[in-house]
């Protein structure tokens, strides 16, 4: 399927910033599956508030349609229904926005039920004043349209009333809200048995998250050259093993303008996110963009509330392009490495066990007979130092994260 690639540049958009953005919108119409015929663009200094783009661009945008055949026009802006209904009869073709351009692509890469409650409801909640324009637009005649042109993946939302969306929307609410408190007991037992040492791999989509997630893990997560390849967050412990344990998550990528129903429906996917001890931000110094889509993911990082916890800057696809000896200089602290070599991995991975090492406290116990469960626990999550048995059982010392330390000494009290 072709498609063209629109946008209007406003007066507060720099050439560069206009140029990247309009590649990454290439890029999320390649992961959708479209050639990419043409790309069309509009200096204004402001939004065409009836259909987007001025009269006469409107007309040449639909003579290039024609011309390269195209099937639909993705725009890079989000905009109103009006505006995506009067562009539509403009240009004679399907008209995109970018909020819509990604929320498809979660549409499609969601897998696990959690993930496709959570896309649905963002695409229900994008959907729903469009189709309420829609039907005000078709007149008595024609309620039964749905506006998004049968764009929606199949299924046809149509016939679905305000309310009947409302509905649908507060159903899948409540679904999640039961798999969420499925997942929080997961999550509560899982840091019990490990110690909770956790790393979380955050970033921008495409930066290497993944990548980085399988070198660390041995896990075959998803590596893929597409956007948002990941949706679902999954947990697996460092490997070979390290002293403490280290968990480390795989996440959502971010991307500019992420459609605000998707930050709110992503919140509970990054929950995961936000009980790391530390986050290890990776940024692809490759790209020309690298610095906005650094502070794009720091912006979002703070919408979710996780700007308290501590960071490590990875600058990953160092063997693609960027300059390391600027990057040191700048971001001091900072991992700069190629997830294609497996040294900078191990550096990557020693960079992470080291936070948590320092953060380690030394302990002592004394554990009595009666509770030779505790010992298996802190020999599988501490680095035990020194071991003394008598008549009554046996003293321990030992370093271990404070939270597991102060959990141990809780437990042993009450048992
Ligand atoms: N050259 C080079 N390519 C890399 C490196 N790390 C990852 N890649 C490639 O970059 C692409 C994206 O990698 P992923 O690991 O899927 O990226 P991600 O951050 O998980 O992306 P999303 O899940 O979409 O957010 C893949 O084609 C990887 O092979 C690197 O260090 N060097
Ligand atoms: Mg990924």
């Amino acid at each position: 399927m072709r498609a063209i690639v629109a946008a209007v540049q406003l007066p507060s958009v720099s050439d560069a910033e206009f140029e990247a953005s309009l590649a990454e919108l290439r890029q999320l119409a390649k992961t959708l599956g479209f050639e990419v015929a043409a790309t069309f663009t509009q200096k204004l200094a402001h939004i065409n508030a009836g259909a987007y783009f001025g009269t006469g661009k409107r007309e040449e945008l639909r003579l290039l349609a024609e011309q390269e055949g195209v099937r639909a026009i993705l725009l890079d802006h989000e905009i109103s229904p009006s505006q995506s209904h009067n562009l539509e009869k403009a240009v004679g073709c399907e008209v995109m926005d970018r909020t819509m351009v990604i929320l498809e692509i979660f549409h499609r890469h969601a897998s696990s039920r959690y993930a496709r409650a959570q896309v649905e409801i963002a695409r229900l909640g994008y959907m729903a004043p469009r189709m309420r324009e829609a039907a005000k637009l078709a007149g008595p005649k024609d309620r039964a349209r749905s506006g998004t042109g049968g764009r929606s993946g199949g299924e046809s939302h149509g016939e679905l009333d305000r309310r009947k969306i409302r509905d649908r929307i507060a159903e899948l609410q409540q679904e999640l809200d039961g798999m969420g408190l499925e997942r929080r007991t997961q999550r509560a037992r899982r840091g019990e048995r490990e110690g909770l040492a956790r790393v979380a791999l955050v970033g921008y989509t495409n930066a290497g998250k993944s990548t980085l997630m399988r070198a660390l893990t041995g896990n075959e997560a998803l590596v893929a050259d597409k956007l948002f390849a990941t949706l679902d967050t999954t947990v697996r412990a460092l490997h070979p093993e390290s002293v403490p344990r280290v968990l480390v998550s795989d996440t959502v990528g971010f991307i500019k303008n992420l459609p605000h129903g998707l930050v709110a429906s992503f919140k509970s996917t990054l929950d995961e996110a936000l009980e790391a001890s530390l986050l290890a931000h990776v940024v692809d110094a490759s790209d020309p963009g690298f610095e906005r889509q650094l502070a794009v993911t720091e912006g979002v990082l703070d919408e979710i509330g996780a700007q308290e916890v501590p960071r490590l800057l990875v600058f990953n696809k160092i063997d693609k392009g960027g300059d390391e000896a600027a990057l040191r200089a700048k971001y001091p602290g900072c991992v700069v490495m190629s997830a294609k070599q497996p040294g900078d991995v191990a550096k990557l991975r020693e960079a992470i066990v080291a936070f948590f090492q320092q953060r380690l406290v030394e302990a002592e116990l004394y554990l009595p007979w009666s509770a030779q469960k505790l010992r298996g626990r802190i020999f599988a999550t501490c680095s035990v130092l020194e071991e003394r048995a008598d008549g009554g059982g046996a003293y321990l010392r030992f370093r271990g994260e404070p939270e597991a330390v102060k959990r141990l000494r809780e437990e042993l009290a009450a048992a």
